[in-house]
């Protein structure tokens, strides 16, 4: 660990958001994955965490919350919306994503995207003390670690990108492809979710910039910069030790009481984005209805989605084509109290999720493209009865983990889906188990803490 170290770690969103109890303020630790990760280093290491509040126009002071030091950034709305929807997910989310929508590439996005950085850039070197570990998150502020060496080329810097790094035929469309490599290679250690995506990185620093050097090292301006792949996961056993409760075995009874005890059950969960493929699971479903291959009478589809960016028009556009598509599959196959497909578009308690995948016969995960995606990890988590299978997308950085435990698809073959989708439901419980055990296993021994250390391990190194 870098125990002499302080660490900071710079992002987007601080770890906290404010909520109102009782006519007063208060600050609560958000869920997720990535903030159970790094609190435990924080506090390890007196550590500080940089990133906006969540919040418009306040002055907010830094402040200590649960053990660890929150340093608020500003953020007014013309920033937001050029720093944040603009150029973050109009252009290069869906750039990073495949180009599954259009990218849209917008010169006063971009230089709002310098300002931004450059603010939280400064806000690091101007409280990092000599020597320390920053660690930056994201495709939000990859020119941070540019920014912070200029300044302060003592710290020791490190940088995960959570999404996909794309193949150069994506990225050359970037009109600041140089800036943004160059941003980058401002890091000691570059983190990425796949081999793949970090290949990706290393040809395109040796194409635009100039970078010579093998696979993991790149020396570039009299420096040296190590890259790798490392694949975030999940904190295993909160979700494992609340799968064994007797609570939730409750849920779990209840879930199916409510649905049809006889009815086999479908899940997805996910946050409402486009590169998720939610329609090619409902198309799927629909196709397997329509030839009578499945029957509402014994299956059921279950979709929660939690409304994300709805700002944005091309998610609320999104949203109208999931829900279209799904009124239209329960106008057409629906019985009287009986749904073809449950949809709850609403942010679930994380007990009501775990008691969802506990209850789930199959679980589909079926985006066009994501950097890992952790609701395929949480679903193995649930399962110490060691049941149920996973009908899992190629384009998901998960599947380079758990391509010989789950049924692995391409979400844009619709008829592959569906076909996997019945073989799911038709495995046997000797094959569930088989695939279960082996999933658990690799969630299990790669958690969201091996994933943190692993890399603070490197970046120390
Ligand atoms: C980015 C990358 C990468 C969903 N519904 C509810 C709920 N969730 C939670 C899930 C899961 C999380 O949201 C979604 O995680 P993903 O991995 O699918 O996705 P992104 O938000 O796209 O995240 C992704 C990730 O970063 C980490 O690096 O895996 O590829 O795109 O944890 O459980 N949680 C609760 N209620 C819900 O209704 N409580």
């Amino acid at each position: 660990m870098l125990s002499s170290r302080k660490l900071f770690v710079v992002a987007n969103r601080l770890p906290v958001s404010r909520v109102r109890r009782g006519g007063e303020f208060h600050w609560v630790t958000s869920p997720g994955g990535l903030v159970s990760a790094l609190v435990p280093a924080l506090r390890e290491n007196r550590g500080t965490w940089i990133g906006w509040s969540g919040e418009g126009k306040s002055t907010l002071k830094p402040f200590k919350h649960e053990g660890i030091e929150n340093v608020p950034v500003e953020l007014n709305k013309a920033e937001l919306e050029g720093y944040y929807e603009g150029f973050s997910n109009a252009t290069l989310w869906p750039l990073y994503h495949d180009c599954v929508r259009p990218p849209e590439y917008r010169r006063s996005w971009w230089s709002t995207y310098v300002e931004v950085n450059q603010r939280f850039a400064e806000v690091a070197s101007k409280l990092a003390p000599d020597g320390a570990a920053v660690w930056v998150q994201d495709y939000h502020l990859q020119l941070v670690p540019g920014m912070l060496r200029a300044r302060r080329p003592d710290l020791r810097i490190g940088f995960f990108l959570h999404i996909p790094f794309p193949p150069q035929e994506l990225f050359a469309q970037l009109p600041w492809r140089s800036e943004i490599l160059k941003g980058l290679m401002g890091a000691d250690l570059i983190g990425f979710q796949t081999r793949v995506g970090a290949q990706n990185f290393g040809q395109l620093a040796r194409r635009y910039l100039g970078a010579r050097g093998r696979y993991g090292v790149l020396s570039f301006e009299g420096r040296e910069v190590r890259y790798a792949d490392f694949p975030i996961s999940i904190d295993f056993r909160r979700f494992d030790d609340i799968a064994r409760t007797p609570d939730n075995a409750k849920r779990i009874r209840s879930v199916r009481k409510r649905l049809g005890e006889e009815r086999r059950i479908l899940l997805g969960i996910d946050r409402l984005d486009y590169t998720k493929g939610i329609d090619s699971r409902l198309k799927a479903f629909r196709d397997l209805l329509a030839t009578g291959a499945v029957d509402v009478e014994r299956t059921v589809l279950v979709q929660t989605a939690v409304p994300s960016r709805e700002r944005m028009k091309s998610y609320r556009d999104e949203r109208d084509r999931v829900e279209r598509l799904i009124g239209e599959i329960n106008g057409e196959h629906s019985l009287l109290g009986q749904s073809a497909v449950q949809y709850l578009r609403r942010n679930l308690p994380v007990e009501e999720l775990v008691a969802l995948y506990g209850a789930a016969d199959v679980m589909l995960v079926t985006p066009l493209r994501d950097g890992m995606n952790l609701v395929a990890k949480e679903y193995a988590a649930s399962r110490p009865d060691e049941r149920g299978a996973l009908v899992l997308s190629e384009f998901t950085g998960a599947a380079h983990e758990l391509y010989n435990a789950a049924l692995i698809i391409n979400p844009y073959d619709v008829d592959g889906l569906a076909a996997a989708m019945l073989a799911a439901l038709e495995l046997e419980e000797d094959e569930q188990r088989r695939r279960m055990v082996r999933m658990r296993r690799v969630v299990s021994g790669h958690d969201v803490y091996f994933w943190a250390n692993s890399f603070l391990e490197a970046l120390a190194a």
